[in-house]
């Protein structure tokens, strides 16, 4: 194995409580019902997606034109919240175990959905720290499509064979093994049958590699 692939929300970064707050204010304000198990289904998949499955449980129909606002809605309240993003919010084991694998001579990609991913990674200190970064703005299928995996593996230069995808999510570990990648789980994807090396956290990385 020549590298890792890691998702960014939920497995580098908590930013996943502020993708919720953000859209529970959306949903709060137009009356839809929404919580903390419907949430679960809309990590790793796109805002467009996300808000069709939260439109759910709407009790009117949207048009094309309201539906982008209330994403663009749901985007500004959470860009507001990534403003006070700092190192601090990476998640626990982060920054050693990326360093331990540098160390040992991984190359790191990061493969997410998020259109915010170069935001992000500036305010917890990560601009220009990964070998390559592929994000919603370079792919055009969200997970569970492989896309974003397989555009990461190519930008390092190497094979899906020859990566792991790291994935706190149930769509991202069907993406990395329809892409051929080995799935590691950490969070609620720990949990899941489809992960190759379901994993209690980002530390325990550096047992499964040499
Ligand atoms: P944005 P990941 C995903 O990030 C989030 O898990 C998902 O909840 C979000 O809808 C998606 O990014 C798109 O994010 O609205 O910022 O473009 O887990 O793939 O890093
Ligand atoms: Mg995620």
């Amino acid at each position: 194995m020549k590298a890792f692939i890691f998702d960014l929300d939920g497995v580098i970064v908590s930013t996943d409580k502020y993708h919720y707050l953000a859209w529970k204010r959306m949903a709060d304000d137009e009356g839809i019902y929404f919580d903390e198990v419907i949430n679960d289904r809309l990590r790793g998949v796109s805002r467009m997606q996300s808000l069709e499955i939260i439109l759910e449980r709407a009790t009117k129909s949207y048009t094309d034109e309201e539906k982008v606002a209330l994403a663009t809605k749901k985007n500004d309240i959470y860009r507001e919240s990534l403003a006070s993003l700092t190192p601090n919010d990476r998640l626990a084991g982060v920054t050693e175990t990326l360093q331990k694998l540098r160390e040992k001579g991984y190359k790191l990609a990061i493969g997410s959905s998020s259109k915010n991913t170069p935001v992000i990674l500036d305010k917890i200190g990560y601009a220009g720290y990964f070998d390559a970064v592929s994000d919603g703005n370079n792919i055009t299928r969200s997970k569970p499509d492989p896309e974003v995996f397989l555009k990461a593996a190519e930008f390092l230069g190497f094979t899906p064979e020859e990566c792991y995808v790291v994935e706190d999510a149930e769509a991202g570990v069907d993406a990395a093994k329809a892409g051929g990648f080995t799935a590691i789980g950490v969070g609620g994807a720990a949990g899941y049958e489809k992960t190759d090396y379901p994993l209690s956290g980002m530390a325990d990385i550096l047992k499964i590699v040499k």
